[in-house]
């Protein structure tokens, strides 16, 4: 191999390294210490490519004000991605749909409903929506499970 041909691999080895870096999805995962739920939903999105950094938080009530969760959105953890908040049961596609929209200030799944991701009850299937706050302050519906229906 001559000199440029191996400063050619070398470079396509940093490109390629440089891009998997990009693609590591790092998430902040809020929640309780008795929270199982919430453990369950950490598994969903590390079963779905996400790195997850778990705090266990003694007051959740105060971290959900501080990073603007509205009283009516509450669920049990709070995560936070790219400066946004995900509260509750969000699936990971929607979580990665996120960043596809500005003008969001973040994601919820009210509530725990049963069939959403980490509140697996057998074959229950409650009907839920996953809610998208703007920045304007309002609810945006930006998605509705189970889907097809
Ligand atoms: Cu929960």
């Amino acid at each position: 191999m001559n000199n440029r041909l191996r400063i050619a691999a070398l470079a396509a080895l940093l490109i390629s390294g440089a891009a998997q870096a990009a693609d590591t999805l790092s998430i902040d995962v809020h929640r309780d210490a008795n929270c199982g739920c919430c453990k369950g939903w950490i598994k969903h999105l590390e079963a779905n490519g996400f790195t997850v950094n778990d705090h266990v938080e003694p007051d959740m009530h105060a971290v959900k004000q501080r990073l603007g969760v509205a009283p009516r959105l509450a669920s049990c953890h709070t995560a936070v991605i790219d400066g946004k908040f995900v509260e509750g049961h969000v699936p990971a596609a929607q979580i990665l749909e996120l960043r596809n929209r500005p003008d969001l200030l973040g994601l919820a799944v009210p509530g725990m409903p049963a069939g959403s991701p980490g509140m697996e009850y057998g074959d229950r299937k409650d009907a839920y929506q996953v809610i998208g706050l703007t920045k304007a302050g309002n609810d945006e519906v930006v998605a509705e499970y189970p889907a097809g229906q």
